[in-house]
């Protein structure tokens, strides 16, 4: 945790600026019939609000609402069809006065959510496609660039890294610089390993464990393991069953620098950075 005089690092969020002297915790919102989570349980627009408000409820300070699922083998979905699951949600969540990410890879639709008042565009696909920086050069949204290997329907199959750390480091760093040429600023920018995206149990160890190398470039770090596949490889346990596993690894990653934890159970990963902060906090009075 930073100390009393420490200056925090500011987050250009659309309207919003977020200092981040303590991590943010970004609860997850799928409208997707087949996230690995919680797929076809807010496909239907007012279940998916009624979801994210209760993720308000329970303290997240920003949302991500995404409308296609990006796990392991997910079946692709059309623009149309991506925009009439996720536009209605942003819209009438707009009120809520809280900043709103999208997690989308189509330039189209980063575009026309942005427009909407989404603050932020989380894209998996580390905004690589055609126009996808163009799209957002002249707005104030934020941007999150995750990495991944591979396609997300072969990404799990044989993912290889000479030195995992060092190569998603590197990859984070050239995206950061593409960003910035497009003309956005660095202030606008997140960055974020993208635990289980082309990545076995030991490569997502290896950057849990070596999170603090990547802070290194100036950019404020995510970090999403809330239920992933590796928290059931080491607890044995089974999706729905991964609270307290996930629980931990927030904790982890917060203790070694992610300043954003993109998680589903927002009220218990609160708790948890509640005492850590209250132990930090208290250095400062030794
Ligand atoms: C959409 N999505 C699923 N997992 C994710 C992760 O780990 N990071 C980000 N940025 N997005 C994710």
């Amino acid at each position: 945790m930073p100390s009393f005089h420490f200056r925090p690092m500011i987050l250009q969020c659309g309207k919003y600026s977020l200092p981040l002297d303590r991590p943010l915790v970004m609860g997850v919102v799928n409208i997707t019939p087949d996230s690995f989570s919680d797929g076809g349980r807010y496909l239907r627009p007012d279940a998916a609000v009624a979801h994210a408000r209760r993720l308000i409820d329970e303290g997240a300070d920003l949302l991500d609402i995404g409308g296609e699922s990006t796990r392991p083998g997910a079946a692709a979905v059309s623009l149309d069809e991506e925009r009439r699951r996720v536009l209605p949600v942003l819209e009438a969540l707009l009120p809520a006065d809280i900043p709103l990410s999208v997690d989308t890879q189509k330039p189209e639709l980063m575009r026309e959510a942005a427009a909407a008042g989404a603050a932020m565009i989380n894209d998996v696909n580390g905004f690589e496609a055609a126009g996808a920086l163009q799209a957002l050069a002249g707005g104030s949204c934020a941007l999150c660039i995750m990495h991944k290997q591979g396609q997300p329907l072969t990404m799990q199959q044989a993912p290889q890294y000479r030195d995992v750390v060092a190569e998603v480091d590197a990859y984070l760093r050239v995206r950061i610089a593409a960003a910035e040429t497009a003309g956005i600023a660095r202030s606008r920018l997140v960055v974020d390993p993208g635990f289980g995206f082309g990545k076995t149990l030991a490569h997502n160890l290896s950057l849990l464990c070596r999170l603090d190398r990547l802070t290194a470039a100036g950019v404020p770090v995510l970090a999403g393991l809330s239920r992933k596949s590796m928290i059931g490889a080491l607890t044995g346990r089974e999706v729905g069953d991964r609270v307290y596993g996930s629980v931990a690894a927030a904790l982890i990653a917060a203790q070694r620098g992610a300043l954003i934890l993109r998680v589903h159970d927002v009220a218990a990963t609160r708790d948890a950075l509640a005492l850590w902060n209250a132990v930090e906090s208290n250095k400062n009075n030794d």
